[in-house]
């Protein structure tokens, strides 16, 4: 297998995904500017889309796009009567984040199927690599959507419909990049992700590979506190309808709910404020609204609920406190969700094949994996995170390391395309 291929498609996709176009090779040459916008529908977004079409067209797969966006490349087997082996992950980016969050589980299963056209690999089983939309949440808003088309946990018709930041629909947003197509799950036996870390664990341990049993659960909350906008000169403390002072009331709350939760029974735990805009955000005036988005996680789902509803019964009791209104929203909820045994087994025997070293582990980040893991037998190959950042224009994992992720891959892709 030949990593400059894949460190090549790799930089270049970080370099049409960044704002200004510069290139990042190395993790020393990464600053805060060079994070990656890559949202569903921007420019970023159809220069890599487009990068990634034509490399796949090269590699010989029948491209097609659903009705939302979803891209699939298949490389038909000498069974077509067999179901799919599928692999994939996301191309969209969080907001100024890192270039291998996503891309790398899209480029290492092209470079797994060109190795297997190199070698004039037989598949019996079709092999489909998928890309799915609007993984982040980041231009739509709610996470996840495009693999939870593809389960049925949302429809089609729900999903074109969802509006971006500008009040765009989906349909209309990606309406080059979908078709009238709708992808039929039940035409796939496994499911297999590869993608960073994303946290410390194989970094500290200096383990090159991670085999994911169980993905997180997550929720996200959206609120949104409405008070009276005024001059802040001219309005006495006293007769103030604040909802800066209010939302800041819901930061502190979810911080220190979750610590005592932790203290009390232990666990991962964690819920993030990663959203708070405040409107119309001038030094003199006394703000209008704000808008609070909120994550929240476990491998517990009790746990979830239990800060979800504390946090939505503090945001409640705001109104009396401050005099404001409020808004709250549940926009998605995830249980953990547990990973096939099968195919975790099938990663653990094509690592002892190539003599790699693993460790099985649970995933704090959330994927589509934990989507298609509802209908399809599913599991993830982590690779490590350098420092465990990611989500960061600082998100770097090593060249070597992602070599030995994508041997492992697709290994792994042969001998389940031949059970
Ligand atoms: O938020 C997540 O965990 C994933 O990176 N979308
Ligand atoms: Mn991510
Ligand atoms: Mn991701
Ligand atoms: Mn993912």
């Amino acid at each position: 297998m030949s990593i400059n291929r894949l460190k090549e498609d790799l930089i270049e996709l970080g370099r049409l995904g960044r704002k200004n176009q510069v290139e990042t090779r190395n993790y020393e040459d990464l600053d805060m500017d060079k994070g990656l916008w890559r949202l569903e529908g921007n420019e970023q977004s159809k220069v890599s889309k487009d990068f990634i079409i034509s490399k796949m067209k090269e590699a010989g797969l029948e491209v097609r796009f659903d009705r939302v966006g979803n891209i699939f490349g298949r490389k038909v087997g000498t069974d077509p009567n067999k179901r799919a082996v599928m692999s994939g992950s996301h191309l969209d980016s969080v907001k100024n984040g890192g270039q291998f969050d996503g891309p790398l589980g899209v480029i290492s299963v092209l470079e797994a199927i060109r190795i297997m056209n190199e070698e004039g690999f037989q598949n019996e089983r079709p092999i489909e690599l998928s890309i799915f939309v609007g993984e982040e949440g980041s231009a739509f808003y709610q996470g996840l959507i495009g693999s939870e088309v593809l389960v049925g946990d949302k429809t089609y018709d729900e999903v074109e419909k969802i509006k971006n930041d500008e009040g765009k629909p989906l349909k209309e947003v990606l309406k080059d990049y979908r078709s009238d197509y709708e992808f039929d799950i039940n035409s796939v036996e496994y499911f297999i992700e590869l993608h960073p870390e994303q946290g410390p664990v194989l970094y500290n341990e200096n383990t090159p590979i991670g085999i994911v049993e169980e993905i997180t659960g997550i929720t996200w909350v959206k609120a949104v506190i409405y008070g009276q906008e005024n001059h802040s000169g001219t309005t006495p403390m006293n007769s103030r309808k604040d909802p800066l002072v209010a939302a800041s009331d819901v930061v502190s709350f979810t911080d220190e709910r979750v610590k005592e939760l932790l203290s009390k029974k232990g666990g991962q735990t964690v819920a993030t404020v990663g959203k708070f805009e405040v409107y119309p955000s001038a030094t003199n005036i006394i703000p209008g609204e704000v808008e609070l988005g909120i994550d929240i996680r476990d491998k517990v789902d009790e746990n979830i609920k239990l800060i979800r509803n504390d946090i939505i019964k503090t945001i409640d009791g705001l109104e009396s406190k401050y005099q404001v209104k409020t808004q709250v929203e549940t926009l998605f909820h995830k249980p953990p969700s547990p990973c096939s045994k099968e195919v975790v087994e099938a990663i653990y025997k094509a690592s002892e094949t190539l003599n790699i070293q693993t460790r099985r582990m649970s995933s704090g980040a959330a994927h589509d994996a934990q989507n298609i893991a509802k209908k399809v037998k599913t599991a993830m190959i982590f690779v490590p995170s350098v420092d465990g950042i990611s989500h960061s224009p600082f998100e770097w994992s090593r060249w070597e390391d992602l070599e030995k992720g994508v041997n492992v891959l697709t290994q792994t892709l042969k001998n389940l395309s031949q059970y």
